[in-house]
């Protein structure tokens, strides 16, 4: 009896458990449909790229010898659903069973748990820890901290240990990260790929098909097959890893790369696999071509953070999206779909997501996170845009970053501490400062940066919970001590602040 394999648009790997199942006689089922497309409004460059990588990978799936029954978007028998399509290919091959990799994301785990056909779902093992791993790490423990997990993940994989020792001694360099960049002309950025036929096709179909979603389409220069991750990959590795480490907390304007890797889409779409990326980096390392911060720091992302954000948002179900523990209710203001703002550091990375559908972490957690935590939005608002604007954006990743990690709405699972600062952190780390309409150095008055009143006024609003909060009570000791006229003007500016761009004012 024929058996259904299904591939997700973020499956697109050869080791996928999956396509391990299949035997002669089975098809593969991969399709473009509008639920996946439109379940939120997707920057065009990440639908596009993930259905010029969906075409080119079931060609190669067709050059291994795999039959592949691919749907197209514009297909005119296409359901525009997984389920539809699953039901659809079965009628048509006479199939009874569908073998899938569990997807990303509880709402398509549920979609294939209730289809009316049997779909065994095999547990995702591109990632180095299965949900049960996840489970028996977190068991009994109070509080859930990445870097425990990541010291336990080190020690399993023998990544940058020697022995049973973390190389160098210690198991985090980040003193040693935090530095400001210069500009830099020779620092090169990712190499960039000119669209072939299938991507072309994809970028006119995208075109034609979502004209209204927020973000520029062309140029579209990402790579969209193996080959290519493999290029970007190497690229990283031989340009830019070394300084990763010391620069990985700056922004400047005119550098939307710096010394990143850009290798989130491709990994999270199945094209590189996160233990091929680590070993190399690690190899790089061993060989003496990269710094140990930078090796250990890079590795920490992925063994580390991606692993346990997915720990995280398995762990805690189908409401995660839905937490709010600080009440925060307000609306996403216009200037994250690009309206006009004075605040050059939100101008400029809302600028440049718009552009690539790629910023860094500090851009996406201290400049757009940041502001909207301080500013009080709501935060599915927030974890909505974040889905929507990135180009390596699934639920299971973007999530805890967003819900956790960034708008503390978990009430503190992922993080600590909330992470807000007012403008200094931002002018140390960045040029935005030097280019804004805004003053970073003025607490008070209309030339005032809004991180500088807004961080002292949402302290003061969530003062109750957070004052018992070990790693941040110091602060309310400074507001304390502040002249009581100084603390009045600043949480009237900052409440005449909101309400300016509540009403839609250019803020
Ligand atoms: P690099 O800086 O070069 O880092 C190397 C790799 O480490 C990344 O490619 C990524 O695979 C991994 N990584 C780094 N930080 C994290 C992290 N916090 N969680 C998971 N993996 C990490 N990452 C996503 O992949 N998808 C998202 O939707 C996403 N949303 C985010 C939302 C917010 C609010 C924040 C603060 C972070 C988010 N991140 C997300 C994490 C991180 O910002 C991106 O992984 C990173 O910016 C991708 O760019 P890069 O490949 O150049 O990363
Ligand atoms: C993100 C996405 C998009 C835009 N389109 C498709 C699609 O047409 N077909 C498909 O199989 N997958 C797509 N995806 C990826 C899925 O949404 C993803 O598998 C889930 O969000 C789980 O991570
Ligand atoms: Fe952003 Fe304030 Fe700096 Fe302007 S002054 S760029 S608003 S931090």
């Amino acid at each position: 009896m024929t058996r259904l394999i299904l591939v997700l648009g973020d499956q697109l790997s050869d080791d996928l458990s999956a396509l391990r199942e299949a035997k002669d006689g089975d098809v593969v089922v991969m399709a473009e449909v509008m639920d996946e497309a439109s379940y939120v409004r997707h920057h065009p460059k990440k639908i596009a790229f993930l259905f010029a990588a969906m075409r080119k990978f079931a060609d190669h799936l067709r050059d291994k010898g795999f039959t592949v029954a691919y749907t197209r978007l514009d297909d005119p028998e296409n359901s525009q659903k997984i389920g539809g399509e699953l039901l659809r290919r079965a009628s048509e091959h006479d199939a009874s069973e569908v073998i899938a990799t569990e997807p990303g994301e509880w709402r398509l785990i549920d979609i294939l748990t209730y289809l009316p056909i049997t779909v065994r779902q095999l547990p995702d093992d591109r990632f180095y820890a299965s949900h049960k791993d996840f489970q028996d790490w977190a068991e009994g423990r109070k509080e859930l901290r990445m870097e425990w997990f990541y010291r336990e993940m080190r020690r399993r994989t023998g990544l940058l240990m020697e022995g049973d020792e973390p190389a160098g001694g210690q198991w985090n360099y980040d003193h040693d990260n935090r530095k400001p960049a210069e500009a830099d002309l020779f620092r090169e950025g990712p190499p960039r790929f000119e669209p072939d036929r299938i991507t072309r096709d994809v970028l006119d179909l995208v075109e034609q098909r979502f004209p209204d979603n927020f973000g520029d389409l062309r140029p579209f220069d990402y790579a969209t097959d193996r080959q290519g991750a493999l290029k970007v990959l190497r690229h990283f590795i031989d340009n830019s890893l070394d300084e990763f480490g010391p620069y990985q907390d700056a922004m400047l304007q005119d550098d939307p790369h710096l010394h990143h890797s850009i290798l989130s889409p491709y990994i999270n779409a199945g094209l590189l696999s996160p233990r091929e990326v680590c070993d190399r980096v690690a190899k790089a390392y061993a060989e003496g071509k990269v710094r140990l911060n930078s090796a250990e720091g890079f590795i920490r992302q992925i063994l580390g953070w991606r692993e346990y954000m997915r720990g995280i948002y398995f762990m805690q179900g189908p409401d995660y999206t839905d937490r709010n523990e600080l009440g925060h209710d307000c609306d996403l203001p216009p200037l994250y779909w690009g309206a006009e703002t004075r605040m050059n550091c939100l101008s400029q990375a809302v600028g440049q997501t718009q552009r690539l559908a790629y910023a860094h972490h500090i851009q996406r957690l201290m400049v757009t996170g940041n502001f909207a935590l301080l500013a009080g939005i709501d935060p599915h608002q927030v974890h909505e845009w974040y889905l929507e604007v990135y180009l390596d954006a699934y639920e299971w990743v973007e999530a805890p970053n967003v819900i956790g990690m960034s708008q503390f709405a978990d009430g503190g699972i992922v993080g600590s501490k909330p992470y807000v600062s007012s403008g200094n952190y931002i002018s140390k780390m960045s040029d935005y400062c030097k280019h804004c309409a805004y003053k970073v150095t003025a607490k008070t008055g209309k030339d005032a940066c809004p991180f500088n009143l807004l961080y002292w006024d949402f302290l003061v609003r969530h003062r109750e919970r957070f004052q018992k909060n070990p790693r941040i009570s110091r602060i309310y000791g400074t507001w304390d001590r502040m002249d009581a006229d100084k603390r009045k003007t600043i949480r009237s500016e900052a409440a005449d602040f909101l309400t300016r761009m509540d009403a839609g004012e250019t803020v």
